[in-house]
């Protein structure tokens, strides 16, 4: 299947986001409750030295959050959020020009300070329906958007989730909300299915299988975060600590069909992941890779 070749780019700020090969984006949480405590930093010196990890491992993009969006995370208050996020934005902007920094926010005044502090990315869960300031936002800073389907709220989400059939109805949402975006001039979109935002395993496993509808009929760049969720756990019978071989197999399967971004907290096993699939789809070029 060696369909993926469509040349996206996003302009991130200064830098250029080139999509013809897939990149990874470094999980960076700034939170003492994530369900991997891998990639919890609860200071600006250790999330500098995870961010110089991450980079030299070959992420090209930094995702620094201040919220948990886990199921059954509790809300954290804006100003939290702020404490949280804004110093971590400011210093990994500082220290590595070179990174494109995204923010894993879903709230418009969160977006807004980190964009202003140099982030050039906004990473949204609620898919702008959570705080109706966020999109203008994100409109006016002209930076790409990463949207993200998920049914309810992480304080709710994992109760009954419930479709007519999965795959059409999260397609059918991207659709509208592209429309929306559309119209507020809001062009450089990444697609991701949201696994585990309301979602039971069989609807998971069920959006993987279809990944390349998604981007076939959206023509959008993917964006997979799966990385040690219940996905793998729950399948597989093991902890977040012990999901990494389950992860890269999620990754692999999600090349396989074009996704283009990887959303992971092991940047250096996701990069293996990368190589060796163009390696399998580009037998020409395999010296070069
Ligand atoms: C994601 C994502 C995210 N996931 C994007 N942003 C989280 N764009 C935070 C579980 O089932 O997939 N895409 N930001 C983390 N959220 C979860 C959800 C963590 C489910 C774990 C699970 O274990």
């Amino acid at each position: 299947m060696n369909t993926h070749n469509c040349a996206y780019s996003f302009r991130c700020g200064a830098r250029l986001l080139d999509l013809s090969r897939p990149q990874i984006m470094g999980i960076l949480n700034v939170t003492p409750d994530s369900f991997y405590g891998g990639s919890r930093v609860r200071s600006v010196d250790a999330a500098l030295q995870q961010a110089e990890r991450m980079l030299s491992e070959g992420a090209a993009i930094l995702d620094i959050g201040g919220a948990s969006t886990r199921p059954g995370a509790e809300e954290v208050p804006q100003a939290e959020e702020l404490r949280r996020v804004l110093p971590v934005v400011e210093a990994v902007c500082q220290h590595f020009p070179e990174a494109i920094v995204s923010v894993d926010t879903w709230r418009a005044e969160v977006a807004r300070e980190a964009l202003a502090a140099g982030a050039s990315m906004v990473n949204d869960v609620s898919a702008g329906r959570w705080d109706e300031g966020l999109l203008p936002v994100v409109a006016r800073y002209r930076c790409p958007y990463v949207l993200m389907h998920a049914q309810g709220t992480p304080q709710t989400m994992q109760l009954a989730p419930a479709y007519s059939e999965v795959v059409q109805d999260v397609l059918d949402f991207f659709i509208q909300r592209l429309e929306i975006l559309q119209a507020m001039g809001i062009h450089d979109v990444a697609i991701d299915p949201g696994f585990g935002f309301g979602k039971t395993l069989e609807h998971n496993y069920a959006l993987l299988r279809r990944l390349a509808v998604f981007e076939a009929v959206l023509q959008r760049p993917l964006l997979v975060g799966v990385s040690r969720k219940s996905m793998v756990c729950r399948l597989l019978g093991t902890k977040p600590e012990a999901a990494l071989n389950g992860t890269t197999a999620l990754h692999v399967l999600a090349l396989m069909q074009g996704a283009r971004l990887l959303r992971v907290h092991d940047v250096r096993e996701a990069a293996e992941a990368v190589r060796i699939v163009a390696a399998y789809q580009a037998p020409g070029d395999i010296a070069a890779l």
